[in-house]
């Protein structure tokens, strides 16, 4: 059996391992960050349960770290107090990006994670089956309930060989991508196995299960080897390790080679993480902005990798240079064994422990600049500057490119990159706050910003209302719900934040859909792409959208649909896309019936153009009565 299998056959609670049908799995851990967490744990106590049932629950500060207002600090505080009733451990602002800190403290292989962002599949380095998903997912896991996922198929990416010097973990996964597409991944997990896999350490198996998402995949997982005991030893847990391996004759639905030895430095180009060329394909891009860090490369590996390409040299003169190191445990080392000096002085901004510029939380480029930066994603304005093109590149591509000013194969430099592992971490928990014991009488503090989030209504008889919007195919939930430092500070808001829902698809989208009453909307594949936002489904929901009819759709974003009422809805014949346009008056007759009955194939009826065309809405017996409910907290609610 692969070891995807084996995980899921030990947490399986309902359904059979078989790819596509339905199963329901037990979550050991969930994680939660800031910026979808407060909605989790609104919904969480919506849910009525006292104490949270996993093993281990832990929620993480690390987005809304830039304090320009009340707002961040008020969510803060909610978070710490909300966690501290319920039995959550609290990551305080500083502590790192979830991650990076998941990763070094908590995860343990053979076990589930079930976080409230997309890549929390990072912990897959480390041998654990880490799952992304949406708050009300995660809120549901934390009460004891489930997680439901079409039962994944499995890809065995198998490793051989060796990086050479000045090639990274970053560079496979961008060659995955190259690979697979943005959407290749979707339904599948990520399984990496061969020879190849014993020459990457953990940090490096991190960063390629972390970009795994960009695939929009399940999850990626690595074994649990020596290196994962290893790993784990210096971060003082080996009493953690289990080894976990697929067995010797483990199936898979298919399999991808990659020779490490033959592969060179890679770019992802704007606007999509599967844009990519070699370094070298692309050339000397002159760079205005170098960013290094983020939940993909920020692990203490790649900081001194850096600190060594940086040392004793200074950064071009025309370049910003910004470095946030991953969790608190990395910056502690860099200051403790000097190279965090050896940044500085080469003329690097020390940016926070936290997600920072991979959100557009600062450091926004100048206009159409080259932004080089070593996060996951790159689409079109999540840096904040729509003007600039963000190119994604490993620390030591990044680095390299800081000191000349254009974009620089990091083979061409004289530096020794090796980097060995230490003896011991210096690993410090006191700003992870345990919570308190059960039955306490912790108040939970509200701040003014936490405005009520909105809910569905049960199905109608029939549905009638105008497309709003017809979007191209990869549409992200940047594009949905966009989120930068001016608007990330409002997600525990939602009507404020519908005021920018789709606006960088069209700017008049919200006061249209508003004016309207509501109605559908048209998309090509891949909707929904990127981050677990229950946002990009909370706010059309308050917009009043009542259905999405696209070419297809992204996992966790459809998910999020369906626990909020939306239906999601696939054409059965593609080229039907080009016979909607905006304005067109559409109809679902009948839906509540149809749905009842478990009917898949739906008639579209387009009353302007006088024509029904077919799609497909495929729900499990789970979804259909969460789709008649209005969404999945009043199917809970009607349980009750
Ligand atoms: C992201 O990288 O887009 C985020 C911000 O981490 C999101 C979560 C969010 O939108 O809050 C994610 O990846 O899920
Ligand atoms: Fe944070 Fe960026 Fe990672 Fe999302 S991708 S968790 S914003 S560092």
């Amino acid at each position: 059996m692969n070891l995807t299998y084996q995980i899921l056959k030990n947490h399986l609670v309902e359904g059979e391992l078989t790819a596509g049908r339905e199963i329901s799995i037990r979550i050991d851990h969930t994680l939660t960050q800031d910026s979808t967490g407060t909605m989790a744990y609104l919904q969480f106590e919506a849910m009525g349960v006292p104490r949270v049932k996993t093993e281990l629950s832990v929620a993480y500060i690390d987005h809304n770290t830039i304090q320009s207002g009340f707002e961040n600090a008020d969510d803060h505080r909610y978070l710490e107090t909300v966690t501290k009733k319920h039995g959550v451990r609290l990551s305080k602002p500083g502590n790192g990006v979830c991650h990076q800190v998941h990763l070094e403290r908590f995860a343990i292989p053979g076990k589930t994670l079930l976080g409230s962002d997309s890549h929390t599949p990072t912990a897959g380095g480390l041998g654990m089956l880490a799952i992304g998903a949406g708050g009300l997912d995660v809120a549901v896991a934390m009460t004891g309930g489930a997680y439901s996922i079409p039962c994944p198929s499995v890809t065995n990416i198998r490793l051989t060989g060796k990086l050479s010097r000045g090639v990274a973990a970053k560079d496979v996964i961008l060659e995955v991508l190259r690979i697979v597409t943005v959407k290749g991944g979707v339904g599948k997990v990520m399984e990496y196995t061969g020879e190849g896999v014993k020459s990457l350490s953990v940090p490096e198996r991190a960063t390629i299960a972390n970009m795994g998402a960009e695939l929009g995949a399940t999850t990626s997982i690595f074994p649990a080897d020596e290196n994962a005991r290893a790993f784990m030893k210096v971060q003082g847990r080996e009493k953690d390790y289990v080894e976990m391996l697929p067995t010797a004759d483990a199936a898979y639905d298919e399999t991808i080679e990659i020779d490490l030895s033959a592969l060179a430095p890679m770019v992802a180009l704007p606007h999509m993480p599967d844009n990519v060329q070699t370094v070298e394909e692309t050339g000397a891009v002159k760079v205005d902005q170098v960013c290094i860090g983020s939940c993909t490369n920020s692990s203490y590996l790649d900081m001194m990798r850096v600190a060594k390409i940086l040392k004793g040299r200074t950064m071009h003169p025309d370049v910003s240079l910004v470095i946030a190191p991953g969790s608190r445990q990395v910056l502690g080392m860099l200051a403790a064994n000097g190279a965090l000096n050896d940044m500085i002085q080469a003329g690097a901004r020390i940016a926070e422990t936290a997600c920072g510029f991979c959100i557009g939380m600062g450091q926004s480029p100048r206009t159409n600049a080259v932004s080089l930066r070593t996060n996951n994603r790159n689409f079109f304005g999540r840096s904040g500057t729509k003007s600039a093109g963000v190119y994604l590149v490993s620390c030591e591509t990044a680095a390299a490119s800081a000191l000349t000013g254009v974009l620089t194969d990091p083979r061409t430099l004289d530096t020794d990159l090796t980097v060995e592992m230490p003896e011991s971490f210096l690993y410090n928990d006191n700003l992870i706050i345990p919570p308190a014991p059960e039955g306490n009488d912790v108040e939970v503090v509200r701040g003014p910003n936490i405005k009520p989030f909105p809910q569905a209504e049960a199905l109608p008889e029939s549905l009638k209302g105008k497309a709003l919007l017809k979007m191209e195919d990869n549409i992200t939930t940047d594009h949905i719900m966009p989120s930068d430092s001016k608007l990330l500070p409002f997600r525990s808001n939602i009507p404020k934040l519908s005021e920018y829902c789709l606006t960088p698809v069209d700017k008049t989208f919200p006061a249209r859909a508003r004016a309207a009453g509501g109605g559908f909307l048209l998309a090509g594949h891949n909707y929904g792409q990127g981050s677990s936002r229950e946002h990009a489904a909370l706010v059309p929901l308050y917009l009043k959208i009542r259905g999405v009819i696209a070419k297809s759709f992204a996992r966790i974003h459809k998910d999020n649909l369906i626990n909020n009422g939306i239906l999601p809805l696939t054409f059965k014949n593609e080229a039907d896309y080009d016979r909607f346009d905006v304005d067109d008056e559409i109809e679902l007759p009948d839906i509540r019936k149809k749905v009842a009955d478990g009917v898949s194939v739906i008639p579209v009826r387009n009353v302007i153009k006088g024509f029904t065309c077919d799609t497909v809405m495929e729900l499990s017996p789970r979804q259909q009565a969460m789709i008649l409910a209005g969404g999945l907290i009043n199917k809970i609610k009607s349980e009750q």
